[in-house]
């Protein structure tokens, strides 16, 4: 028998789509994206299209196992639940009574981006006392760039950018990484818009748009400030609406008046007729709808660059969106608050928290000041995505530390387990889904059995608190009374979904999508935001340091991004390419300089570790600036990957990565 389900994709992905699960004999055969939901309409990524091999795999981690070979090894031994349970129970309660909850550390992110999968530990951790991980990885820069000046402002509606007559895809590499937004912008280019993309190589985005600004890495401030200089400079601005309608306004145009013109062309890396044009083709237009990704925002000033992109922006009058107009970051059109997620009582949280940064993972690790004994990781991949991956295999090779990994697939960081759990996929869970791409949100029920003894995140952390006798709330909520709570605390929910939750395949439109208006019409811009005064107040130019780089330039001349790749979702689907190990794009010049031939395999290196991929010579990418895609796994053959070569450096604000800020060094393997 055939039947047709409804379900939503749970990676890590702005599009967060509605799928449609073909099964026959309870057996996934087919996904699809659902055609009846708004944003997906039909489409599903190459991606997720092979899911169904992903649940199915012969080598999916279906029992719970031990360790029985070296760290690393991946040599494991399956046992019982009632064993696997024992193990767990015994060496936390140990680690606790003997050197403290907090030298405990979970290690979680969006493997499954359900609200109940992400935040089903957090419980249990903190009643613990285990070290709080800062979940700084992903967005952190950019969330904190736009906050100070935009607060809890919602993005506009994605949809709006089909009457545009401008889209700026600025840091973001839509065709990969958002591909469900690409539909707005082939409709608004039948209308007769263009495509501008802004961005230091030829993405494929950026290879199918009408023009594209190659910005030197880390220059959009300097590109956003230099636009708005040319607008001021040129009168082809109006002041008078800009003061009413903004604050400080007049005091950031003071700013810019004495902005120099050297250091906005030597730091975006774009001559002044070049932004003298792009102002231009700004002003042309009424219909301007600026895409924002946060590419630009992994580096040590990423924040301040959005902070001048939200000043063009407000300076052009986008945060007034409609049909045709506006600006998405990300959508945050449905919010829960962390109180309500993490399940914590404002009242009782220790006095001695410990906290950890997920983006210093290797220096926790490593650090003998405030040991860590015991990690947990689930919903995550920390070996190949968390920085500078030495430091980290150091750290999971400890024999010292006690390590369980709660998986549905061998990764990297799974090899170095000394107790391994089998995790189920979403297409097992019930779970709910909101998306930071678009405006709905939906629920979903199990499609299949569990497979195996996997379990569920939730099931997980539950059933171990039990074992702990951790008998109060909320270790006594079942997963329906925990949706229950989640959805009653859910800012932008209609009312009636409250008590209520909508069925499988009904799509809920966030209410902070304002009737059409994606965007407060209270909303007043503050081009000068005093909320913390670690910061400069208005957008400005960062000083850059002559240290700026966390290793020298002399040494490591190459500067070297490391964004998504199609095949790819973060480190998933990895399994399916170990045979692969990534490309480089290269500058034809600086190959010739290296006598590297196209598809000769390199190595990269810097003063913390080194990396192997393909060499690819094209004119995608600039002379010094080095582009390597995906986050491939490393393997037993070559025990490295590209995050062996990136930094645990802190972005600007927001305690962010700079995945897209390495010096690295080159040389070709073999002849
Ligand atoms: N296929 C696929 N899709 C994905 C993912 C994936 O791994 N694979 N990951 C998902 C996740 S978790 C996230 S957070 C999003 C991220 O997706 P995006 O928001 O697109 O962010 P990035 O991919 O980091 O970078 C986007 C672009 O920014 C460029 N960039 C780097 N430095 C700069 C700079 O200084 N200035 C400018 N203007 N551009 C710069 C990069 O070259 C890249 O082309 O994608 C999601 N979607
Ligand atoms: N160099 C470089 N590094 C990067 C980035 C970059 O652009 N460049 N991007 C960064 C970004 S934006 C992000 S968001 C992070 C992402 O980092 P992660 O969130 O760690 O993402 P994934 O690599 O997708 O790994 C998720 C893992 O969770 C597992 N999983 C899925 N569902 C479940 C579940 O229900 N339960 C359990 N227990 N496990 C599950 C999957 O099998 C997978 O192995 O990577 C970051 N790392
Ligand atoms: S990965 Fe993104 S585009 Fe692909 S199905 Fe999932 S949400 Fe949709
Ligand atoms: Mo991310």
């Amino acid at each position: 028998m055939i039947e047709k389900k409804y379900s939503n994709c749970p990676l890590d992905c702005p599009d967060s789509c509605g799928l449609l699960v073909t099964l026959e004999k309870q057996r996934i055969t087919n996904l699809s994206g659902d055609p009846d939901h708004p944003y997906t309409r039909g489409f599903l990524c190459n991606k997720m299209r092979r899911y169904p091999e992903r649940i199915y795999a012969e080598n999916r981690i279906l029992y719970p196992q031990i360790r029985i070979g070296k760290k690393g090894e991946a040599s494991f031994r399956q046992i019982t639940w009632d064993q696997a349970w024992e193990i767990l129970v015994e060496k936390l309660n140990g680690l606790i009574h003997t050197h403290g909850g907090n030298t405990i550390l979970p290690y979680m992110f969006a493997g499954n981006m359900g609200l109940v999968s992400q935040y089903a530990g957090h419980p249990i951790f903190q009643k613990i006392g285990a070290t709080r991980l800062e979940q700084t990885i992903c967005s952190a820069t950019a969330q904190a760039g736009w906050k100070h000046h935009c607060g809890k402002l919602p993005g506009a509606d994605p949809a709006f950018a089909a009457d545009a007559k401008l889209i700026v895809a600025w840091g973001i590499n839509i065709k990969v990484t958002n591909s469900h937004f690409w539909q707005y912008i082939t409709a608004a280019r039948k209308n007769g818009a263009k495509l501008l993309v802004i961005d230091p190589y030829e993405n494929d985005t950026a290879r199918s748009a009408d023009l594209h600004l190659r910005v030197k890495p880390g220059g959009d401030c300097a590109l956003a400030l230099g636009v708005i200089k040319v607008l001021l400079e040129k009168g082809w601005i109006e002041d008078k609406e800009l003061i009413r309608e903004t604050y400080d306004f007049s005091t950031f145009k003071e700013s810019i008046t004495l902005t120099p013109w050297p250091d906005i062309t030597a730091q975006s890396g774009l001559d002044h007729l070049v932004i003298t044009t792009f102002a231009k083709e700004l002003v042309k237009q009424k219909d301007i709808f600026f895409r924002l990704g946060i590419g630009m925002t992994r580096n040590t000033v990423g924040a301040m660059s959005i902070r001048a992109i939200t000043a063009l922006a407000a300076t052009l009058k986008l945060f007034n969106s409609r049909p045709g107009k506006g600006i998405l970051l990300t959508s945050k059109a449905f919010g829960v608050d962390k109180e309500t997620l993490t399940s914590s009582n404002p009242n009782k949280v220790p006095a001695a928290e410990r906290s950890v940064n997920m983006n210093r993972l290797g220096h926790a690790l490593m650090d003998d000041k405030m040991p860590i004994h015991g990690l947990v990781v689930y919903n995550a991949n920390p070996l190949s995505v968390a920085p500078d991956s030495s430091q980290v295999r150091h750290g999971l090779a400890r024999e010292d530390l006690f390590t369980v990994v709660h998986e549905q697939v061998m990764t990297p960081t799974a090899r170095y387990a000394d107790l391994l759990l089998p995790a189920t996929t979403a297409f097992e869970n019930k779970d709910i889904y909101i998306a930071y791409g678009h405006f709905y949100m939906g629920l979903v029920e199990p499609v299949i059995p569990a497979r195996g003894e996997a379990i569920s995140n939730f099931d997980l952390f539950q059933q171990l608190a039990i074992k702990m006798n951790y008998t109060d709330w909320p270790f006594t909520e079942n997963i329906d009374q925990r949706i229950q709570r989640y959805l009653s605390a859910m800012e932008g929910l209609p009312e009636q979904y409250r008590q209520k939750p909508p069925n499988p395949g009904q799509w809920v439109q966030s209410t902070r999508h304002h009737d059409g208006h994606g965007q407060d019409r209270s909303f007043k811009y503050r081009f000068s935001s005093n909320s913390d005064l670690k910061y400069p107040a208005l957008p400005s130019l960062p000083v850059l340091r002559k240290d700026q780089y966390p290793c020298s330039e002399k040494d490591f001349p190459f500067h070297l991004i490391t964004p998504p790749h199609p095949k790819l979702l973060n480190s998933t689907f990895g399994d399916f390419h170990q045979d692969l190990l990534g490309e480089v794009f290269i500058h034809p010049l600086d190959a010739e300089a290296h006598r590297i031939r196209e598809g000769q395999q390199v190595r990269l290196y810097n003063d913390r570790g080194q990396s192997y991929r393909i060499a690819r010579i094209n004119t995608k990418t600039e002379p010094g600036l080095l582009v390597a895609e995906g986050l491939f796994w490393e393997s037993k053959e070559i025990p490295s990957a590209i995050n062996d070569l990136t930094s645990q450096e802190l972005s600007d604000m927001g305690g962010g990565s700079i995945f897209h800020e390495s010096r690295v060094a080159m040389e070709k393997v073999g002849n």
